[in-house]
């Protein structure tokens, strides 16, 4: 399947952002419908994970309703807990992860969500619902769910590749890319080395850290967002990366290849949330009912391959996609994987090892 070509007016992002909003405030005008100044009221300030929405969504929310969204990438949680946490970009609608929501619960950043506001909320699968870091989802609102996994250029790494082994073979010296986030990165080499991915027992630690030092010069870039291209245009090889940037490479390039290590990975969900700061409540609940309409959604999970927690949405994929093992693993390969718990103040070691290995 070819990348999704830009239809319409393109996202804004971040580099373009505040560059374009002083243009056009300059010149009086308004590219696209937005409007870049002025009425708050008729504004959307959207913060998401690169890559992470279909090109055509946000044009289409603009046109229905008259509402200008400024869109803006990240692509790691600690990048939106610290923008969250400093009051920079007045967010109106952000994405974090089950990982952060922790975080951003006790630090007071997320304002309750209306879910009467939401009628397409129905549409979601009970079984994302009511998880244990925002019971009776007062917060947060399933967004789209996923694992971590390999990508691999088949051109050039030799087959079969069980799962995360890869990332540490000499062949591949200079071409492999690691995420950089250490949370997701270290949960991955705990369950390559068969203990649990929430582990915080200093003997533990000391064999990733171990691990993460020697593979060190084996590596390309430590990178969240910039592995999908370099898998495409094959300069790196073997990539850690999650599972929609994956398959997003590999529609693009048959070459590519994506693992779901047998063993068991990192499973994780990311939710809607309205920040505390948010200046427009009202439209917040307007977009994320939007994203929650049926259609909407599956265009959405079609575009960026994440699986899709909206049953009514995945009804209507492409049944290749929509029984697509690498995007919705099967029960068996689900059993062996596990998502990020909040571990309390034991979780500075996990800290600690990463900053020892991006010293
Ligand atoms: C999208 C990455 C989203 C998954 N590029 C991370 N939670």
């Amino acid at each position: 399947m070819p990348r999704p070509t830009r239809r319409g007016c393109p996202p804004i992002s971040r580099r373009r952002w505040l560059g374009q909003a002083g243009a056009l405030a300059a010149a009086g005008l308004a590219g696209c419908g937005r409007s870049v100044g002025g009425d708050s009221s008729r504004q959307l300030k959207v913060f998401n994970w690169s890559d992470y929405i279909a090109d055509s969504v946000l044009p289409e929310f603009e046109t229905r309703t008259g509402i200008a969204v400024l869109y803006d990438n990240y692509s790691s949680d600690a990048e939106l807990e610290a923008r969250l946490a400093t009051g920079g970009g007045a967010y109106d609608v952000v994405f974090p992860s089950d990982r952060a929501m922790h975080a951003l619960l006790n630090k007071g950043l997320l304002q309750p969500i209306d879910q009467r506001r939401l009628p397409n909320f129905g549409n979601l699968d009970p079984q994302f619902l009511s998880p244990a870091f925002d019971p009776g989802n007062r917060f947060s609102v399933p967004y789209f769910w996923g694992t971590v996994g390999v990508g691999i250029r088949t051109d050039h790494v030799a087959l079969p590749v069980e799962g995360f082994e890869v990332l540490f073979d000499k062949r591949y010296r200079g071409r492999i890319t690691l995420l950089n986030d250490g949370e997701n990165a270290i949960a991955c080499v705990l369950a390559h080395l068969g203990l649990p991915l929430n582990s915080v027992e200093p003997a533990h630690l000391a064999r990733v850290q171990e691990l993460l030092v020697q593979q060190r010069p084996l590596l390309q870039a430590y990178t969240s967002d910039a592995y999908k291209e370099r898998l495409i245009s094959g300069e790196a090889w073997v990539a850690l990366g999650w599972s929609g940037d994956l398959k997003q490479a590999a529609a693009e390039e048959p070459r590519v290849q994506v693992v779901v290590p047998r063993r068991g990975t990192l499973l994780w969900y990311d939710c809607m949330a309205i920040p505390r700061a948010a200046t427009n409540v009202a439209a917040a609940h307007a977009f994320i009912d939007f994203l929650l309409e049926p259609e909407i959604a599956a265009r959405n999970a079609e575009a960026v391959q994440y699986a899709t927690p909206n049953v009514r949405a995945r009804e209507l994929l492409p049944a290749a996609l929509r029984n697509d093992a690498s995007i919705y693993p099967p029960a068996e390969t689900l059993a062996r994987c596990d998502t990020l718990q909040n571990r309390g103040p034991a979780i500075e070691r996990v800290e600690a090892v990463w900053r020892h290995v991006r010293g």
